[in-house]
């Protein structure tokens, strides 16, 4: 037990579309700078440490922050270089395992237990990545560790901004007790409201609760909680992939009217979705789609597929399906979502090729175009009537 043992890390870059605007333009170095749209109505998507210390916060209407912000720096999206720097960033992970799960744009996690024997104890690993994301890329991360993915990741933001934080299994239980029943990630709004009815405010209190009580307040994810309360989830990659998910999301600089609008970008994110997922060897039963109107109303629709997948064809495919058929129409759409859910191991299933694509032609083809957009970016293949699938 000890350092050693935590080998689950959790990266997450800082302030991330604002780093890089920050990075790219060092006279906005200290000062509150936010990544949207400068219009009437604008949106927040990224907030910068300073923009942050005065109350300025994402999705956060862009005209309050400037109220709260009279010198606000405000620098429009570059969607295309996020996405280049996100690239690299797991580039520079893949370079100390190959077992890392990407959850998002600018995080993952990774099981460093094989990594060891090269690199040292998991604390010297965390550093490593740190500095090379600060060397290669001239930006800030932050690092949890643990015994557990759920609180590696409670553990990567508390370390932030640009910092560690390794919690070793016996100081778990200690490390969660004073912390908010929030930072669970099992424990939303709802959850909270009703946990708070019962007079328990944070993770320790949690602990004495009894299972019924608990059951009634959070849920099915019950007993989850309480083992993971209790400092006692083991719970890493690898493992108990169906409780996991995959997706993206983004808040828009001007809200979206035109539903084609909404419906090209939702197929792109699901693109996104699901060349994450066949970096992580993962392959989907079901995905869902997440809208949230201006007025903070938010709608989300999910769909079963008839086999796990992680072929971009097939999410597009279903992406569009739940937009034209599920989703009740909103005037505004100001955020947009692709989360792919119940995964599974494509490697750990015997019917992999099936998984991976449609057939076996798109799931080679696919990972040949992931590979080619590694390389030379991601608008160097589209995908032509012209290219036929092939065995892969
Ligand atoms: N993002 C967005 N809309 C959201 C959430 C995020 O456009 N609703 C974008 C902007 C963020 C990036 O995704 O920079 C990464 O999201 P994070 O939640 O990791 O937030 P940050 O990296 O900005 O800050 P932190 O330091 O808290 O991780
Ligand atoms: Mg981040």
């Amino acid at each position: 037990m000890g350092i050693e043992d935590c080998t689950i890390l959790h990266l997450d870059m800082d302030a991330f579309f604002a780093s890089v605007e920050v990075r790219d333009d060092p006279s906005l170095q200290g000062l509150p700078v936010v990544v949207g749209g400068a219009g009437n109505h604008g949106v927040v998507a990224a907030a910068s440490y300073p923009a942050r210390a005065r109350g300025i916060s994402s999705a956060m209407p862009m005209a309050i922050a400037r109220r709260r912000a009279p010198d606000l720096v405000i620098v429009p999206p570059r969607i295309d270089v996020y996405r280049e720097v996100s690239a690299r960033v797991m580039d520079l992970l893949r370079e100390v395992t190959p077992a890392i799960e990407q959850i998002s744009v600018d995080e993952a996690f990774l099981d460093v237990a094989g990594a060891r024997r090269l690199f040292g104890p998991p604390d010297r690993i965390a550093q490593r990545l740190r500095s090379r994301i600060r060397e290669e890329l001239d930006l800030p991360s932050s690092v949890g560790g643990s015994v557990s993915r759920a609180v590696a990741k409670i553990a990567s933001a508390r370390a932030k901004p640009d910092g560690m934080l390794i919690v070793p299994a016996e100081q778990t239980a200690s490390f969660l007790a004073p912390l908010p029943v929030g930072v669970i990630s099992g424990i939303g709004p709802k959850a909270q409201q009703a946990l708070e009815r019962l007079g328990v405010r944070t993770v320790g209190q949690l602990r004495d609760v009894p299972a019924s009580a608990l059951r009634r307040a959070v849920g099915p994810q019950a007993p989850m909680i309480a083992t993971l309360a209790a400092g006692e989830d083991r719970t890493g990659l690898g493992t108990r992939v169906r409780d996991r998910s995959v997706g993206t999301e983004r808040t828009y600089e001007h809200d979206l009217v035109d539903p084609a609008e909404v419906r090209r970008r939702l197929t792109v994110m699901a693109d996104e979705v699901s060349r994450s997922l066949r970096r992580s060897d993962l392959a989907a039963r079901a995905v869902s789609v997440k809208l949230r109107a201006p007025d903070g109303t938010t709608i989300t629709r999910s769909a079963t597929m008839d086999q796990p997948t992680a072929s971009g064809e097939r999410l597009r495919e279903h992406v569009v399906a739940l937009w034209d058929r599920e989703v009740p129409r909103m005037p505004a759409v100001r955020l947009a979502g692709v989360r792919a859910e119940r995964l599974q191991e494509t490697s750990s299933h015997p019917t992999a090729t099936e998984l991976t694509g449609r057939g076996t032609g798109w799931g080679g083809l696919e990972s040949a175009m992931d590979r080619a957009r590694d390389r030379f970016g991601s608008e160097s293949l589209t995908r032509g009537s012209t290219l036929e699938p092939r065995e892969g």
